[in-house]
């Protein structure tokens, strides 16, 4: 039996090389052995503030993103979260089998609500129920994500097991895939936090629709230490976010990089990765560039993969209304 694969990502922001590194590559890799579906989870990115026509944009951009990253739609199916209404029906039944105490100990619901957890609004922190009903929906087997979205899907292997319990077997239970190199890219300005979409400041990232000038300047600019040697030790955060990254996109091993730096400064290294990034990067840009400017293409591609997915929502909906009663 093909194993289904699905991930997604959120139309957050710019779409940066942590993204990438931890979750698009290793999409990339199981492309031909595996039953993959891709989404751009656009009903994610309202649990925080935002503004609707940067959504509708970002949505569509991410999707040409996926394509021009090699994610080819007669591969794989790539869609809208929204596109499908029973992401958020199945989400709101799951939220009812899932207590509160397990929702409570997600911590990425205590970094990003912080002090404004008074005022925020109850869908971030939900939030992992509609996640898991995207897993679900799917009868999913694998989901690959970088580190930071492990917690979430193990408890979505949680709510399935627990609703599968009260229920009858109604959901396959997924796995986490986690990369064993790049699962968690550091900020540029700051190795200690994760890079992200919504991080403030100006060179904490480098976008995979960044300017390569603007690319190589963050990357030169990276905070490191005042230590000497290159060699991978996870206690100097900063070198060693700069040599995981050379690392996975370069495919070379440790000790050889290690090797081929040996006498070298933080400054050659820096130009190297930067090199490195800006190699991979370019011709993104330039698929991403053809590919945004033909709308009814996007749009072909997504009304294809909605046609596809529907008989398999379905099937899942009808036996989850079943079980619960609701048929
Ligand atoms: P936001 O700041 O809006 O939460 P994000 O940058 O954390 O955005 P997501 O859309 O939450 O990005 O993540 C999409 C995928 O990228 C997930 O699989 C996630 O684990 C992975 N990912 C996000 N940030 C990193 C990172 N710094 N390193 C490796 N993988 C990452
Ligand atoms: N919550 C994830 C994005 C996401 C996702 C998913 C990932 C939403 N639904 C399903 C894998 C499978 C995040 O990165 N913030």
């Amino acid at each position: 039996m093909t194993k289904r694969v699905f991930s997604g990502i959120q139309p957050s922001g710019h779409i940066h090389i942590g993204n990438y590194i931890g979750a698009i590559r290793n999409w990339l890799g199981n492309l031909e052995s595996r039953d993959n579906i891709f989404c751009v989870v656009d009903q994610h990115a309202i649990t925080v503030d935002y503004d609707p026509d940067a959504l509708r944009q970002g949505t569509r951009d991410a999707v040409a993103l996926y394509i021009a990253c090699g994610l080819d739609p007669e591969k794989c199916r790539l869609f809208v979260q929204s596109h499908i209404p029973e992401h958020t029906e199945l989400a709101w039944l799951l939220t009812c089998v899932t207590p509160m105490g397990w929702l409570e100990r997600m911590t990425q619901f205590k970094d990003k609500a912080g002090a404004k957890r008074e005022r925020i609004g109850t869908g971030l922190f939900t939030y992992p129920t509609l996640m898991a009903a995207d897993i679900l929906l799917y009868q999913t087997h694998e989901v690959p994500v970088g580190d930071d979205q492990k917690q979430h899907v193990e408890l979505t292997r949680d709510i399935a097991e627990r609703f599968n319990r009260k229920f009858g077997e109604v959901f396959v239970i997924p796995e986490p895939v986690i990369p064993v190199v790049g699962a968690r890219i550091m900020g540029f300005d700051d190795p200690t936090a994760k890079m992200s979409k919504s991080a403030p400041g100006h060179h904490h990232s480098v976008g995979l629709l960044d300017d390569p000038a603007k690319a190589r300047k963050t990357i030169m600019r990276a905070v490191t230490d005042s230590q000497q040697g290159i060699v991978f030790d996870p206690a100097r955060a900063g070198l060693f976010n700069l040599l995981s990254i050379y690392q996975v996109l370069t495919g070379q091993g440790r000790e050889q990089i290690e090797a081929h730096f040996a006498g070298k400064g933080y400054g050659d290294l820096k130009k190297e990765v930067a090199e490195v990034v800006i190699a991979e990067i370019e011709p993104i840009q330039q698929r991403y560039r053809e590919l945004i400017a033909d709308s009814t293409y996007i749009d072909a591609v997504l009304a294809r993969s909605v046609e596809k997915l529907r008989p398999v929502a379905d099937a899942t909906m009808d036996a989850v209304r079943r079980a619960m009663g609701h048929r």
